[in-house]
């Protein structure tokens, strides 16, 4: 499709190249015991799986698809009521589906308007694509989201070394750890050291940490030891189709060590831009690249939900 075509769909709105729905997965504040967002997670008609429906993704499609992601997503949060909760929204975008940061976002703005969905509720998850990912690009789209009042989560950080680079590029508001780093972290004394490590980082630059694929309490355990509060993973929810499901936190939670005591990572929005936060920033990310070189996931859990 082209760029021209893209813009004037924009404003025209687009079909929905084929069928899907979405499915919701909480991520929890376990120390206030709330639901900190939902994200978004892309399914079948009949709750396939995310598999399914990516497979029918293509280059000419891409772009309608991701568009049309957007509306399923809010449309389908508005109509559960997910703004009522206070809760957030995660939706995974393609930033290489966007051709021009503010044609593009204005279906986005125009649904979220006519679902009476708060913009600053809304969370745009990015990834490093499996193409080359242009820094510049995500930068142009990154800051007009922002100007709208989006906050932006830097998704599968860990997954892959690049990671770091984004980060220290594009600092986002919130960074979600990949489960290749946080599975069965309490085992892992390297990656714990990385966890940590991110973590202090984050706080450094004003960004949240979400830890995902938290599927044991020994892995909750250890994320919270690390001083992370936002959880996502089988342990607490499993993904709902066309619903926000609730959550459980495991008894034991209660006697794991409260956040208070815990380093701070609060956001500091004005941290983000200062130059003393970015070279501290800097030195640290030289710390985390060493201890990357040393980082090799083992035993891989495979991904019972591929998301976008
Ligand atoms: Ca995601």
């Amino acid at each position: 499709m082209s760029s021209a075509l893209s813009c004037s769909a924009c404003k025209n709105g687009v079909a929905q190249p084929f069928p899907f729905s979405m499915a919701f997965q909480p991520i929890v504040d376990v120390d206030s015991e709330r639901v900190f967002a939902y994200e978004a997670l892309v399914r079948g008609p009949q709750a396939d799986s995310a598999a399914s429906v990516m497979r029918q993704v293509n280059e000419s499609n891409r772009y309608a698809f991701d568009q049309s992601c957007r509306v399923k997503a809010i449309g389908l949060a508005a109509h559960l009521g997910l703004a009522q909760t206070g809760a957030r929204l995660c939706i995974n975008f393609m930033p290489q589906a966007v051709y021009s940061p503010v044609a593009c976002i204005q279906l986005t703005l125009k649904t979220a308007r006519s679902c009476d969905f708060p913009c600053d509720h809304l969370v745009f998850e990015f990834v490093e694509s499996e193409q080359t990912l242009d820094t510049a690009h995500v930068r142009r789209i990154i800051a007009e989201y922002r100007k709208q009042g989006f906050q932006i989560a830097l998704d599968d950080f860990g997954a892959g070394y690049s990671g770091l680079n984004l980060l220290a590029e594009l600092p986002p508001d919130i960074v979600k750890l990949d489960m290749a780093l946080t599975r069965n972290l309490h085992q892992r004394p390297t990656a714990r050291a990385i966890v940590e490590s991110v973590v202090k980082l984050a706080g450094t630059l004003g960004c949240q940490v979400i830890a995902e694929g938290i599927e044991t309490t020994d892995e909750l355990k250890a994320v919270r030891d690390c001083g992370i509060s936002l959880v996502q993973g089988y342990l607490l929810a499993k993904p709902a189709f066309e619903a926000l499901p609730s959550f459980t936190l495991p008894k034991q939670s209660a006697h794991l060590p409260q956040l208070a005591a815990l380093p701070a990572q609060q956001p500091a929005i004005a941290a983000r831009q200062s130059s003393p936060a970015r070279n501290r920033f800097a030195s640290g990310l030289q710390v985390l690249r060493d201890a990357a070189e040393m980082f090799v996931p083992s035993n891989p859990r495979s991904r019972e939900t591929p998301i976008r």
